[in-house]
């Protein structure tokens, strides 16, 4: 054996256990109450700590060219702090341009993500353009490992409900999977016209241009597509309550219908859309009232929410402040990555859920709904993909402690209960008690399947 991990509290979606777990070439290849000493001289003591299999992040923005700019990760920072955070996947957006090969798509972003990737890594493809034949790319996609597509309901490269539609009977037809933004796009454009007519031009008429019922509504219609082609759908970033029902009715009529939220909207409200800093926290879909932030909670605690991911898309302080007197200037997104575990897992620690849930929402079941069969548990056979957590830890979160190539943070001040103090990815150690140890380019591509 090349490690062992000794006197841990093995934590898996599907129970907890005491037990020692040995790695070889990469691999979890024993878990046992104990292992012997003399089988490797690699041991690590993780008494009094949580051994856990590492994040999945299914939602990245990574060097996005998005809002007249550049999300300022590009995939060696943004996987860097992913394994500062204990995420040892992540799933990104490969945007199609319209008129290009799906499978060129993704050669295009791989090509710009294998050099530098410091954690492992795959991608869904955003699709654009389904014309003359470029819609076949969905089918040559799954034979190369790539099985999930998403579309936009929003934005100028947004689909019609037509093309949803079609992606949709394709995805059923060859096995793919299609994941939808969504907000009502006619809406959105109306509310902002109106608001900046009037004069309206702060962050907080960000929210008031995308409230509740406008993507309420979009998650409704998309899950009216998804029953009536019969292909499961996933429905990203949910954040409204409205949503959340649909969800739920859709479910617990048998349809198969996956949902996803983000840290971002189980810790802030659209109560931060009136601060000074508001534009900071731009995001589309924004974070949500009161109601819909406790709808979202119950949902995860009854299992109707599948998965947590980030929407990471980080942007600089400049770029955020074109928008300072037009929030219709400000690049959407915000940085997250290097968050999502140790929020969820301060959750845990906290009561809020058990950590047996924080783990199926950020690594099992995202890798269950992906087809990522390496990963997602700590198992013999697995990739050994691994967080050592220390439950007694009380970190506050500060841009300076963060990995990413942003000069600030929505998390700023946030105090989380317990922290990650080592990640393993496939065995490797890439990040030790607040330092990034890992490599560049040792990330490797992760094929999906999900037959
Ligand atoms: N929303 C964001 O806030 N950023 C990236 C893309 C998106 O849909
Ligand atoms: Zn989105
Ligand atoms: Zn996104």
């Amino acid at each position: 054996m090349d490690m062992i991990i000794k006197n841990g509290t093995i934590v898996n979606a599907s129970g907890t256990i005491k037990a020692d777990v040995g790695i070889k070439d990469g691999k979890v290849v024993c878990i046992s109450d104990s292992i012997s000493d003399s089988e490797c001289e690699n041991i690590i003591d993780a008494s009094g700590k949580l051994v856990l299999p590492g994040a999945i992040d299914a939602h990245t923005h990574l060097a996005m060219p998005f809002g007249g700019t550049v999300s300022s990760d590009d995939y060696f920072a943004g996987t860097r702090a992913a394994a500062c955070g204990g995420t040892t996947t992540v799933f990104d957006f490969a945007l199609q341009d319209f008129g290009e090969k799906m499978t060129d798509t993704v050669k295009r972003r791989d090509a710009l993500c294998a050099p530098v990737a410091a954690v492992d890594y795959s991608f869904h493809v955003a699709v654009k353009d389904v014309e003359n034949g470029l819609i076949d790319g969905i089918g040559e996609c799954v034979e190369i490992g790539v099985p999930s597509f998403k579309v936009f309901m929003v934005y100028d490269f947004g689909v019609t409900d037509g093309v949803f539609f079609q992606v949709l009977q394709k995805a059923k037809e060859v096995g793919a999977l299609i994941e939808v933004h969504a907000e009502n796009n006619e809406l959105v454009n109306m509310l902002t016209k109106k608001y900046l007519s009037e004069g309206k031009t702060s962050a907080w008429y960000h929210y008031m241009s995308r409230p509740e019922f406008v993507e309420g509504e979009a998650d409704e219609r998309a899950i009216q597509w998804a029953k009536a082609s019969g292909a499961p759908l996933y429905i990203v970033h949910l954040a409204n309550k409205q949503g959340v029902e649909a969800v739920t009715k859709a479910k617990d009529e048998g349809y198969e219908i996956y949902a996803e939220t983000c840290p971002q909207y189980l810790e802030f409200t659209s109560e931060v859309y009136k601060r000074e800093d508001g534009r900071n926290f731009v995001c589309s879909p924004p974070m949500k009232g009161k109601e819909s932030q406790d709808a979202i909670w119950e949902a995860i605690r009854r299992g109707d929410i599948d998965t947590i991911a980030t929407d990471h898309c980080p942007f600089q302080s400049t770029e955020k402040d074109w928008g300072k007197d037009d929030f219709t200037k400000i690049p959407n997104g915000c940085a997250g990555i290097e968050n999502m575990y140790p929020y969820m897992l301060s959750a845990a620690n906290e009561g809020r859920i058990s950590f047996e849930k924080a783990v199926a929402l950020c690594s099992a079941n995202p890798a269950k709904i992906f087809g990522c069969k390496t990963k997602g548990a700590i198992a013999v056979g697995k990739d050994a993909d691994i967080v050592i957590y220390d439950p007694t830890i009380d970190f506050t979160i500060t841009n300076e402690k963060m990995h990413s190539d942003c000069d600030h943070t929505i998390w700023e001040g946030v105090k989380v209960h317990g922290y990650p103090v080592q990640t393993y990815c496939r065995g490797k150690l890439v990040y030790d008690n607040g330092e990034f140890v890992g490599e560049k380019g040792y990330g490797k591509f992760v094929k999906c399947s999900l037959k």
